[in-house]
């Protein structure tokens, strides 16, 4: 997966509002109702993850998921990323 430049990055996040392009990652941070919901989203996320092979760099803190996702390979942004950010969009708005 090759790395992409950052104004392809910016053009493609116009399609992910709950995203921005921060420290070489694109990253979104999740506000569920309780921790229950939350974690209930991130083992959805977690199974995807499994699947694409792709895996993000995460916190949670009770009710709210911080995800940070890039190609460690890639040392920075791909499209893999936005596979999974796509992956994770569908699960947490779902669950919201
Ligand atoms: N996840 C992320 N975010 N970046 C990677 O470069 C990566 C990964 N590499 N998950 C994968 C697994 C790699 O280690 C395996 C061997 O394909």
């Amino acid at each position: 997966m090759k790395k992409l430049e950052a104004d392809i990055i910016e053009k493609k996040l116009l399609h992910f509002p709950d995203w921005e392009f921060i420290d070489n990652a694109i990253y979104a941070e999740f506000e569920f109702e309780n921790f229950k919901d939350c974690f209930s989203a991130m083992s959805r996320i977690a199974f995807e993850c499994e699947a694409l092979n792709h895996h993000p760099d995460w916190s949670n803190t009770y009710n709210v998921l911080k995800i940070s996702l890039s190609t460690h390979d890639a040392g920075g942004v791909t499209e893999k990323d936005f596979e999974l950010a796509e992956a994770i969009e569908q699960i947490v708005e779902v669950e919201e």
